[in-house]
């Protein structure tokens, strides 16, 4: 596997949790700057609409460091006029702002390139019992995503899901919720993106959802990070879920992936250079295990369906290289 390294480059900027802000504001040509210093990066993801105010110096500074612009991202939650849902808003001008933006972003990613939008409905979901008619909900969720899919057939739409925040409870809060959105709309043009934080976080087996989504070609982009399954706390993947992140890129190789991994790693109170360097290096240093332990010889073990064997294995490759 020969990975693709892009990051979300607003996360080199300013970090805000419930308690406090970390880091200092960054505008985007310094957060370009800091993304200029990673290793191996080629690739920034950047949010619709705060990053694209000004289109020249966009295009200017992806020339300048070099990068390509891998996926914008849609926002649409950080908008108080969203708070109350986007595609699910029950203000049906709200609703259809939601969909203009996304209909923008596909026209700017397709000028820069990428020809992918990844976005997150963060807002549509509920907080309380009896707050939303779930079946309504639903189908402006399904006839929003479905008129920007029709919009335009050479922009993919990846939609990223995840359980909760800012809802208690997220509309798209599962891989099996996100594929079926895309097979009831049924355009080739939708898919989803793998946040491997948010499957684990969601309960998932991140591999197994790289098998699922792939079946369908549906696989469109995957967000690296980690978390203790309790929270989605954006840390450097594979710090706390070594073998998950050694199964996923088995899978992503097994399926053929040839997409972007995506840093959506929040550095919090660490350094944003190292941190987004130590996430790639995580991935690199877990492909090497992977050869170490021949991904070949142990394909052909997991086809014989006998667990600790596969384990001796892993362990003796380990071991002994
Ligand atoms: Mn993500």
């Amino acid at each position: 596997m020969n990975p693709k390294f892009a990051v979300i480059v607003s996360m080199l900027g300013q970090y805000k949790d419930r308690f406090t802000v970390y880091g200092v504001e960054r505008t985007l040509a310094e957060r370009f700057a800091l993304a200029s210093q990673v290793k191996d990066l080629t690739g920034v993801e950047m949010v619709y609409p705060f990053e694209f105010e000004n289109m020249e110096e966009v295009n200017k500074l992806l020339i300048a460091n070099k990068l390509k612009c891998s996926a914008v991202n849609v926002n649409l939650k950080a908008d108080a006029k969203f708070h109350r849902g986007s595609f699910t808003s029950p203000y049906p001008e709200i609703r259809t702002e939601a969909i203009h933006y996304l209909k923008e972003a596909m026209n700017i990613a397709a000028v820069l390139g990428c020809f992918m939008v990844t976005v997150c409905p963060l807002a549509d979901g509920h907080d309380y019992p009896f707050e939303v008619d779930y079946r309504q909900a639903w189908r402006w969720l399904r006839e929003g995503i479905a008129e920007a899919g029709h919009y335009r057939s050479d922009v993919k739409i990846s939609l990223e899901y995840k359980p909760s925040e800012t809802r208690t409870h997220d509309i798209m809060n599962s891989a099996g919720i996100a594929l079926h959105l895309c097979n009831q709309i049924g355009l080739p043009n939708l898919g989803v993106t793998l946040d491997i934080g948010h499957a684990l976080f969601n309960g998932e087996t991140p591999a197994q959802i790289v098998s699922l989504l792939a079946e369908t070609e549906r696989l469109f982009l995957v967000h690296l990070n980690d978390n203790y399954r309790d929270f989605d706390s954006d840390m450097i993947p594979g710090t706390v879920n070594l073998w998950d992140l050694m199964e996923t890129l088995l899978y992503l190789d097994e399926v053929g992936y040839e997409g972007w991994l995506v840093s959506d790693v929040s550095p919090a109170r660490l350094d944003p250079v190292r941190v987004t360097n130590m996430t790639f290096t995580f991935v690199q240093t877990t492909l090497l295990l992977l050869e170490k332990i021949k991904a070949t010889e142990l394909r052909r073990l997991i086809g014989e369906h006998d667990v600790l064997n596969t384990m001796t294995h892993i362990l003796k490759s380990l071991r002994e290289g």
